[in-house]
């Protein structure tokens, strides 16, 4: 697409881009309100004689220690040791300590969902991007002039109706809407008008730039160019002929010139969730209380997203970390809470008395809008599946996964 002449003929697409902060941790606050304005770590592998595990969040007061995304525990807890061992140990300082909880995705998707019903309110077209981030189109919505307020009222409104707070960026295009609502967070928004846009970014440094990863970014470095002010003033040709097809994309980005559409995400191909015990268990009563309740969740959204299964899978992940997968196939689509509920039960048994780390099930196979098979009996006679070539995915994701889209997703997870 060629340039846009301002002002004559074409108006500016105005795009937000919104994303929840520390939202692990404000979900954390929500249930617990005494963990308001406190170092909050939510991660896992915290708790006495278990040691490998990450950080997923810190709230802003954890993250002035030096906690992030992403880190080892044991480091976490060595910059910020847990308020209990504080409390017991002189040696450390209890103004220095912090509380810690485990990671509770199916908690966290819930809230995520009272996020997005919010937004959708408040945009034609909305795409999804991950538990905490939404691109909004919000062209027909509002002006220019009025984006800001507009925005403040959706800020507003995920604050009072769900209780966390957004940071929003608003700009032209989805590239520099993601930079803008990173820009002054927690509690950030940013409006970016189109004259505004180079400006903006020229300062920015590569690795903030959508679709830069790490290995990039050290690569644009060794070239001397740190921002996305130098990469708009590189030669194009030079960034193609280094980077491919993708040299070009930064290279426009960097320029704030970035024409996707915001569209919504495809439709998901499988439907899952997954939860990890905090300590390795082989009560089996427990796992199958587990599984029961993610296989609900799992049933009741596919109901709530019009999706019909005709597989139901689940996975267990055995010390150290073995990744089981079972599936059974049923000769037609159905939306059927009770059918996932005992093939699931079914699938189970066969794991009675295993150690267990983590768990997971899955319905997969999905079409949308066609009348179910509505007999109960349809999976009798269904073929028995193992392993991995059925549906679950060792790497574990715990939402749902998407169609590929024909957007240039890769780059927004890089
Ligand atoms: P982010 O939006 O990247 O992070 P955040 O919301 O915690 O903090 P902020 O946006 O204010 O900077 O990710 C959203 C959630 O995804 C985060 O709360 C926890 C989870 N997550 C992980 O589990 N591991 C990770 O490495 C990252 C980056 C996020
Ligand atoms: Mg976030």
């Amino acid at each position: 697409m060629g340039a846009r002449l301002p002002g004559i003929g074409t108006r500016e697409r105005i795009v937000a881009h919104a994303d929840m902060d520390c939202f692990y941790a404000s979900c954390e606050r929500l249930r617990e309100p005494a963990l308001e304005d406190e170092p909050l770590v939510v991660g896992m592998g915290y708790e006495p004689g278990t040691t490998n595990g990450a950080v997923a969040t810190a709230s802003y007061e954890a993250r002035a220690f030096g906690v992030e995304s992403a880190q080892a525990i044991s480091e976490a807890l060595e910059r910020l040791p847990r308020k209990r061992e504080a409390a017991i140990d002189p040696d450390l300082d209890i103004e220095r300590s912090g509380f810690y909880r485990p990671v509770d995705i199916p908690f966290y998707e819930s809230v995520s969902e009272d996020v997005r019903e919010i937004l959708h309110t408040n945009a034609a077209v909305v795409r999804e991007v991950s538990i905490d981030e939404a691109y909004l189109d919000l062209t027909e919505r509002t002006t220019w002039d009025e984006v800001e307020a507009f925005a403040r009222g959706i800020k507003e409104r995920i604050l009072e109706a769900v209780g966390v707070v957004a940071s929003v960026g608003v700009a032209p295009n989805m590239s520099t809407a993601k930079i803008a609502s990173d820009a002054e967070k927690p509690d950030g928004l940013v409006v970016v008008r189109p004259d505004e846009v180079r400006d903006f970014l020229a300062p920015v440094p590569v690795e903030d730039l959508h679709g830069v990863g790490p290995v990039t970014a050290r690569t644009l470095r060794e070239r001397g160019i740190e921002t996305a002010g130098d990469l708009a003033s590189a030669e194009r040709y030079t960034l193609i002929s280094e980077f491919g097809e993708r040299g070009a994309d930064l290279y426009d980005r960097a320029r704030g010139e970035d024409d996707r559409e915001v569209r919504p995400k495809g439709r998901p191909k499988s439907l899952s969730r997954e939860s990890a015990f905090t300590e390795v268990t082989a009560d089996y009563e427990e796992v199958q209380e587990r599984v029961l309740t993610l296989a609900e969740a799992v049933a009741e959204r596919a109901t709530r997203k019009d999706a019909l299964y005709r597989t139901i899978g689940i996975k267990l992940v055995t010390p150290p970390f073995d990744v089981n997968t079972r599936a059974r196939s049923l000769p037609g689509p159905v939306d059927d809470p009770a059918l996932v509920d005992r093939v699931v039960r079914d699938l189970l048994e066969e794991f009675e008395g295993e150690r267990v780390r983590k768990v997971g099930v899955r319905v997969s196979n999905l079409e949308f809008g066609s009348a179910p098979q509505s007999s109960l009996d349809g999976w009798a006679g269904a073929n028995g599946e193992t392993g991995d070539s059925t549906v679950l995915s060792p790497a574990g994701d715990t939402t749902e996964s998407a169609e590929p889209s024909g957007q240039a997703s890769l780059s927004e997870f890089e």
